[in-house]
């Protein structure tokens, strides 16, 4: 028996989870578990990187203490948030949080400065005010001094195998979050570069398996452990899901956490007008394909709900609210999870209230406000079927679920009888397995994406929804 370790770091938590690999069946183990805080000083919000380093540790710790080998680690993030470096290699301030971007017009600015048509044909993905280019736009409108000194722009995945082996990459699929990528040149666009003039600190971008490195001696000594291969897997979070489903023309994902990301697998970048005008992205996957996808605000909704809650009932969690949820009514009017009055609320109960309002509808009590909420995200579902199809001009018959959000039954329910669609939900650890299968792939224990994909389906359980409605 092998072992891969996958670290998943995610908006609101981190999870690591060996892959044991044998007799043709891969099980995945979870070994450290760590919740991801952001920290706001003086009205920024930061990643706290030196807490989430010190669990990456702690998650290779955990894994050697298994008592089997373990070939390699990989990490992957959530997109477009990164890490400046300067010329000593050390880190400039700690990263920001992509939500502060809500409140910055760097986007408008741009959008203003060059026009949508002229950024979206060189880097052809969704216009979100976080994504890296505006980002740092921003630091640049903002004099930033740490812009001035760095010399290298490292994704976050990318900053933590840095730490780990002293190589500075960017992975291919974390690359076209940033909207800085041209699939013309395969490589990261000059021109959108020299028009903001953004100083010249892209990392060379790499396909998702490759072997950055072994751990760095003073690393390796430290943990006691010699040998380890770090690789970069699909370094995206939602490439490494979308890389775990064996996906058909006819078939629309949903990977459901924090975000809901929806979409269809596609050869090359859709270029069509409607994908501007619906704000869908072209994001890269393993093998230099696409997914044609919507961001979609998730279950988000429901972990804000939780938080709040929880100050006065500590024992409330996701099972209880969707328990709650599953007793109660549903209105014919949703609500739109896409307003921006959900995306950095103080409070999401009330949030939700408001916007259940505006539409003439009085939720009463906790169960109705969740069910509002998944409702709204299970019609958005639909919403965005119907837009993936006029577009690619498929037809799509069925819908494959992973994630977290999966264990959240009522959701997958909801989303078969929405669309009509029969759903095959798993595993909830979609994430974790196909930044698995792509180290396997890296190292040559898996041939390509097809057998990993036979692995898979050997090897977990899944759910299967039929519409009832
Ligand atoms: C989901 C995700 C998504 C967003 C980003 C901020 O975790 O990766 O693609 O764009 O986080």
């Amino acid at each position: 028996m092998i072992g891969f370790l996958a670290i998943d770091i995610g908006a609101s938590s981190g999870k690591a989870f060996v892959g044991k690999y044998g007799r043709n069946r891969l099980v995945l183990e979870e070994v450290h578990r760590f919740s991801n805080e952001p920290i706001h000083v003086a009205d920024l919000t930061h990643w706290n990187l030196i807490s989430l380093y010190k669990n990456v540790v702690e998650s290779i710790k955990a894994a050697s203490a298994m008592g089997i080998e373990i070939r390699s680690v990989g990490i992957d993030t959530w997109g477009v948030d990164f890490g400046l470096i300067d010329s000593s290699g050390s880190i400039q301030g700690d990263p920001r949080h992509y939500r502060d971007m809500f409140k910055d017009d760097s986007m408008d600015y741009a959008i203003k400065k060059a026009g949508k048509r002229w950024i979206f044909d060189r880097a052809p993905t969704q216009f979100q005010p976080f994504n890296t280019l505006y980002q740092l736009i921003s630091l640049k409108r903002n004099n930033s001094r740490y812009l001035e000194k760095a010399d290298a722009l490292l994704p976050m995945p990318s900053l933590l195998t840095y730490f780990l082996t002293g190589e500075k990459l960017t992975e291919f699929t974390f690359a076209t979050t940033t909207q800085l990528f041209d699939p013309d040149r395969n490589d990261w666009s000059e021109e959108l570069i020299r028009f903001f003039d953004l100083p010249d600190i892209m990392t060379p971008i790499v396909d998702p398996g490759e072997i950055a490195g072994e751990l760095l001696p003073s690393v390796a000594e430290e943990l006691g452990i010699k040998g380890l291969k770090v690789i970069l897997p699909a370094s995206h979070d939602t490439a490494s899901a979308v890389s775990s489903m064996d996906l058909s023309d006819d078939s629309m994902f949903v990977s459901a956490g924090t975000w809901c990301l929806e979409g269809v697998l596609i050869d090359k970048p859709s270029r069509n007008d409607d994908v501007i005008e619906n704000n869908l992205a072209n994001e890269g996957c393993y093998g230099r394909r696409y997914r044609l996808l919507k961001n979609l605000t998730g279950l988000w909704l429901v972990q804000e709900l939780l938080k709040e809650w929880r100050r006065s009932d500590p024992n409330l969690d996701h099972y209880a609210l969707t328990e709650m949820a599953l007793t109660v009514r549903s209105y014919e009017r949703k609500i739109d999870v896409e307003s921006e009055a959900f995306r950095k609320p103080r409070s999401m109960e009330k949030a939700i209230l408001s916007e259940a309002e505006k539409l003439g509808i009085s939720l009463k009590n906790r169960g109705e406000i969740v069910r509002a909420a998944i409702e709204g995200i299970a019609y958005q579902t639909e919403q965005t079927r119907k837009q993936l199809q006029s577009i690619t001009g498929r037809s799509i018959r069925n819908i494959r679920m992973v994630g977290g959000g999966i264990r959240n039954s009522l959701l997958c329910q909801l989303v078969s009888d929405y669309t009509g669609l029969p759903v095959v939900a798993g595993p909830a650890e979609g994430t974790a397995t196909g930044n698995i299968i792509v180290q396997m792939l890296g190292l040559g224990e898996l041939s390509d994406l097809s057998q990993a994909h036979d692995l898979i389906q050997r090897s977990f359980n899944f759910q299967e929804y039929t519409p009832k409605k």
